[in-house]
């Protein structure tokens, strides 16, 4: 199937990159692997269960209309699973917020995805392992 899409030249040309030193020579088949790529840690997201212990990484331009609040908003709502959040002003432009998670995947999935779809949002990497608490 032929698709179009409208994306960031930024983001492109980051991709171009990638695909430049991965040695891949059509771009199709590099979109291609990224799709599959997104869709299994999709997969794997949503197969682990219990109570996990995670660190979630977000990387976001700070000046964008409206996405620090909504980030604190979000953060508020999950209160309950956060343990502590550092922040660092990483360029002019881009700050970076670690996020440590504690307690059933499901709180942990929901908060990720939350924060994923914002705008603004640049970047968002969980990492997580089980908690070590059955309850
Ligand atoms: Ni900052």
């Amino acid at each position: 199937m032929r698709i179009s899409m409208s994306l960031p030249r930024k983001l492109l040309n980051e991709f171009d990159v990638v695909l430049k030193d991965r040695g891949y020579q059509s771009r199709s088949k590099g979109i291609r692997d990224a799709l599959k790529d997104y869709i299994i840690r999709y997969k794997w997201m949503n197969q682990i269960e219990g109570q996990r212990i995670g660190v979630l990484s977000v990387i976001y331009d700070h000046q964008y209309t409206g996405v620090m609040e909504e980030l604190t908003a979000i953060q508020h709502d999950f209160r309950k699973y956060i343990n502590a959040v550092m922040h660092v002003h990483m360029t002019e432009e881009y700050c970076l917020e670690v996020i440590v998670l504690k307690g059933d995947v499901k709180y942990v999935r929901d908060l990720t995805e939350e924060i994923m779809r914002l705008k603004g949002v640049e970047h968002v990497k969980l990492t997580s392992t089980p908690s070590g608490e059955n309850m």
